[in-house]
C-alpha cells in the first residue's frame, strides 16, 4: 500500500509539482520543476526490504533524516519514538513527528515520547535551540488527525522490535535515553535487532559543544552523548549490534549553501520542499560553516553502508561529570562497535536528493 501510494504520489508530484507544493504547504513558495539535467544519470538502487524504527529528538536535521527514511521505497518505518531529553520537548516533538509522517503519506505511524530527564545527571540542550525546534523553526505543517500512541516510548520501542517478523534496524538520532531504558527492561530485544545506527559520539575528532552562546568546559563530547552519558554507556554495553555514526564521519558531510541552492532548484515533492523551507530558516547557521548532515547522514548510512568507511573499535563512554563527560573514548577496554570513520559526502548528497524527490524505485 505504501509503495503504491509512493508510486502514485511520485507521478503526481512530477507532473504538477507547483500545484502539489502549493496545496500542501500554502504558506510556502512553490517548488520549481526539475531540469532535464537534474534528472539525468543513473539512479541509486535500493536493497531488500528493511524494517526500521526511529528514535529521534526532532531537531531540524532529524526532520531531514525522518523524511529521507519515509521516502525510501525499501524502508517500512514501524514506529517513531521521541526522546524527551533531546532538543524538542515531548509534546511539540510528538506533534511535529506526527505531522511530518503525514506529510510523507504515513499518518498511521505510531509516535510516542519518553522521559524528559536523563538516566543520570542534568545535561540539557540550550533552551533557545529547544524553543526553535519545538516551534518547527517557524514553519507549519498540515495536521495529522491521528493522536499519539497510547504506549510510552519504551513500550512502543519494545513492542515494535519484539513484534517484527523481520529483524529491525533501529536508527537513533538523539540522546540514547529511550533506547537504554528499553534495552535495560528487555535485554532480549537485541536478538531481534539487525543493527542500531547511532548518530553520536566523537572518537578521533573534537566534540561539538563549543558553540556561540554555550559556555561548557568540554571540548571532547558530542551533544547526544553529552546529554545522557550513562544511557549511551548502557546502549554500547548492551551487546546489540551497533554502528556509530560519530562526528568523525559527519564532519566529512558539511551542509553548505551550494547544497541549499541545489535543493532549491530541485524539489519536486512536499518532502523535498519542506526540507528546503527548513534550511531556509537555517541560513545563518549554514553560512557559519558549522552545519552538517548529522542525522540525515546516519539515516542514509542505515540504508547503505557503502556511504561510509566502517571499522570495529573498542569504546568507553566517560560518564563522570567534568570536562570529558559524554566523551566516546577509544580504548583497549569497553565495548566493541562498528564506527564510521569517513563518509562519502558527494554520494550522500546524490542519494539524499534523489530520495527526497521520490525518484527511487
Ligand atoms: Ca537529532
Amino acid at each position: 500500500m505504501k509503495r503504491k501510494w509512493q508510486f502514485l504520489a511520485a507521478l503526481l508530484f512530477l507532473s504538477i509539482p507547483l500545484l502539489t507544493a502549493c496545496g500542501t504547504l500554502p504558506s510556502l513558495t512553490a517548488a520549481p520543476s526539475p531540469t532535464a539535467n537534474q534528472q539525468a544519470g543513473p539512479l541509486p538502487t535500493t536493497g531488500p526490504p528493511k524494517t526500521v524504527v526511529i528514535d529521534t529528538d526532532m531537531a531540524v536535521d532529524d526532520w531531514m533524516a525522518i523524511l529521507y527514511l519515509l521516502q525510501r521505497p525499501e524502508v517500512t518505518v514501524e514506529a517513531i519514538t521521541v526522546v524527551g531529553t533531546g532538543e524538542a520537548h515531548c509534546a511539540p516533538g510528538i506533534r511535529n513527528a506526527l505531522d511530518l509522517a503525514a506529510l510523507a503519506g504515513n499518518e498511521d505511524i505510531p509516535v510516542s515520547c519518553g522521559r524528559e530527564s536523563p538516566l543520570q545527571g542534568d545535561h540539557t540542550f540550550p533552551s533557545t535551540w529547544r524553543d526553535s525546534v519545538d516551534n518547527l523553526a517557524g514553519l507549519s505543517l498540515a495536521k495529522n488527525p491521528n493522536p499519539p500512541s497510547s504506549q510510552s516510548a519504551v513500550e512502543l520501542l519494545t513492542s515494535a522490535i519484539q513484534d517484527s517478523p523481520q529483524k529491525v534496524i533501529l536508527v537513533t538520532l538523539g540522546p540514547l535515553t529511550n533506547v537504554s531504558e528499553a534495552l535495560q527492561s528487555e535485554p532480549s530485544l537485541v536478538d531481534n535487532l539487525d543493527m542500531i545506527y547511532v548518530m553520536g559520539g566523537a572518537v578521533n575528532v573534537p566534540g561539538n559543544l563549543q558553540v556561540p552562546g554555550v559556555d561548557l568546559d568540554n571540548r571532547v563530547a558530542e551533544w547526544n552523548m553529552y546529554v545522557d552519558p550513562h544511557a549511551a554507556a548502557v546502549v554500547l554495553d548492551s551487546g546489540a549490534p551497533i554502528t556509530l555514526v560519530p562526528l568523525d564521519a559527519t564532519n566529512r558531510a558539511p551542509l553548505n549553501m551550494d547544497f541549499y541552492r541545489r535543493l532549491g532548484a530541485d524539489r519536486t515533492t512536499p518532502e523535498a520542499d519542506f526540507v528546503y523551507q527548513a534550511l531556509t530558516q537555517m541560513q545563518d547557521f549554514i553560512n557559519s560553516g558549522g552545519y552538517y548532515f548529522w542525522d540525515p547522514l546516519a539515516a542514509a548510512i542505515a540504508t547503505d553502508e557503502a556511504l561510509a568507511t566502517v571499522e570495529p573499535q573498542t569504546l568507553t563512554v566517560i560518564e563522570q561529570e567534568g570536562s570529558e563527560s559524554g566523551r566516546t573514548l577509544g580504548s583497549g577496554e569497553g565495548s566493541t562497535v562498528l564506527v564510521c570513520t569517513e563518509a562519502d559526502a558527494a554520494a550522500f548528497e546524490e542519494v539524499f536528493l534523489h530520495t527526497l524527490n521520490g525518484r527511487l524505485r
